[in-house]
Formats: structure tokens, C-alpha cells, sequence
């Protein structure tokens, strides 16, 4: 395929940004030792929102080729929203990515799939490319098998998406996030095409051969090979290991 591995770091609520600058420095130095290809794979950072402008001027300041992402944005532009983000903040500050409907969004903020929908909206009003994420939990797993929930949940929000919208998608079943036990590569692939032939079914072949799918739930540097060989499987959102440099520059250097 044509499509370029994206690995994705989702450091959660972890690394103010003051750690921030220690972390993508080593991170930025372990690849630049070890002869990494930046070109090979496209690295995304999402930071918390107070760590994005530090993160950007380091970046720009060391021309350090990692796309700088937010984890959530709001589904409004402007106004009395106390709290909230607006999107056209995050592209300000040369985001280019937004995490939009990860589960733990989901489960602790109540993010239905119209708030999701909404918000993925929101990115593409502002230039931003959305992560939608998407996932069974393990009480989904057993009463509906493992795709028809995550199928349920990217067919709303992609609703109203341009054939030639940019967008990433993330298959990330709940039972594998942060539970160390993450999913089989044959299970992740089995779920990846399925959320592919939903995007061919919305938005058309062009837009499903060209969108990446990406795997997400406890990836780690002794697992990310074996996702990566499966053929809808386009890359990975790391969320504990994005957090150590040493590991997740293994993710990035991942051979296939
Ligand atoms: C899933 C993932 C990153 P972890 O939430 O989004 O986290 O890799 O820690 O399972």
C-alpha cells in the first residue's frame, strides 16, 4: 500500500510541559542515534492541551519532524463554552491532528457518537485532521462480537464527511486499553477492514484506500511488528508506552 505508517502517542493526562521538553528531546535524539528515517513513518505527539504551545516551539525551534495532535477539542468555535478548546485554537498552533471519541472520553465524559460526529465536524471546519476512535467494550465483546459496535459507532461519525475529507481511524477495543492485554494482530486486522469497508461504504474506494487505520490498546515495542504486518493495520495509538522515549522510539523503528 501507499499509505504511511503513522504511529501515534496519546500521553493522556500525563507530562506537563515542562517534563514535555525533556521527553520529545530525548525522544528526537534516540531516533536521530539510532539513524531512523523520519520518512519511513509519520510520528504523532498528543500532549495535554498546556503542553501544545511548548511542544510546537520546540519542534519549529529544532526542526523535529513529529506531527503535534490535541486529544479532544470542543464541538463550538467560540464563546461561553467555560473549559472548553475550539479547534481554530489548536490549528493556531500548528496542530494538525485531534483525538475525537476516545473511550475514555466516552466512558468518564459521556461523549455520545452525535457528540463525536459533532466534534469531528468541528476538525474539518478548522483544517484539522481527525483520530476518530472507536471500540467494543468487553460486555460488547460478548453480547455482539467484536465489530459491530465500533462499525455502529464510525458509520455516525462520519455522517456528513467530504468523500475527500482527510481522516484517521483508530480501532481501539476497551478491554485492550491499558489492561496490558491487547488484542491479536488477527483480531485487530479482522475489525481494521471491517472500519475500512465502512469508510469505502461512506466516503468511497478512493477514501478507504487512502485512510489510515490504526490499532490501538496496549501496544508496546514487542508487539507493534506484529500489527503492522497486517494489511489494513496502517500504524498504532500508543498510550502507556508513548510515555518512556527508549520504548516508543522501538514502537517507531518497528520492522516489518
Ligand atoms: C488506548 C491506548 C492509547 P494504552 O487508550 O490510546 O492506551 O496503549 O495504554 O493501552
Amino acid at each position: 500500500t501507499t499509505r504511511t505508517p503513522f504511529i501515534a502517542g496519546n500521553w493522556k493526562m500525563n507530562l506537563d510541559h515542562l517534563q514535555a521538553v525533556a521527553f520529545v528531546q530525548k525522544l528526537h535524539w534516540t531516533l536521530k542515534d539510532a539513524k531512523h528515517e523520519s520518512d519511513s513513518v509519520e510520528v504523532g505527539l498528543f500532549p495535554p492541551f498546556t503542553d501544545l504551545r511548548t511542544v510546537q516551539t520546540l519542534l519549529d525551534a529544532d526542526k523535529i519532524p513529529f506531527a503535534l495532535g490535541a486529544q479532544d477539542l470542543s464541538t463550538k468555535d467560540s464563546g461561553a463554552y467555560t473549559g472548553e478548546v475550539s479547534g481554530q485554537f489548536l490549528a493556531k498552533l500548528d496542530a494538525k491532528y485531534v483525538i475525537i471519541g476516545h473511550s475514555e472520553r466516552r466512558e468518564y465524559h459521556a461523549e455520545s457518537d452525535e457528540v463525536v460526529a459533532a466534534k469531528v465536524q468541528a476538525a474539518l471546519r478548522h483544517g484539522l485532521v481527525p483520530v476518530i476512535c472507536v471500540g467494543e467494550t468487553a460486555a460488547d465483546l460478548e453480547e455482539f462480537g467484536a465489530s459491530a459496535v465500533p462499525v455502529g459507532q464510525l458509520e455516525v461519525a462520519l455522517e456528513g464527511v467530504p468523500a475527500d475529507a482527510d481522516i484517521v481511524v483508530a480501532y481501539e477495543p476497551v478491554w485492550a486499553i491499558g489492561s496490558g492485554q491487547a488484542a491479536t494482530p488477527e483480531q485487530a486486522q479482522e475489525v481494521c477492514a471491517k472500519l475500512r469497508e465502512v469508510v469505502a461504504s461512506k466516503l468511497g474506494a478512493d477514501a478507504a484506500a487512502r485512510t489510515r487505520v490504526l490499532y490501538g490498546g496496549s501496544v508496546k515495542s514487542s508487539n507493534i511488528a506484529s500489527f503492522m504486518r497486517e494489511p489494513d493495520v496502517d500504524g498504532a495509538l500508543v498510550g502507556g508506552a508513548s510515555l518512556v522515549a527508549d520504548e516508543f522510539a522501538a514502537i517507531i523503528r518497528f520492522q516489518k
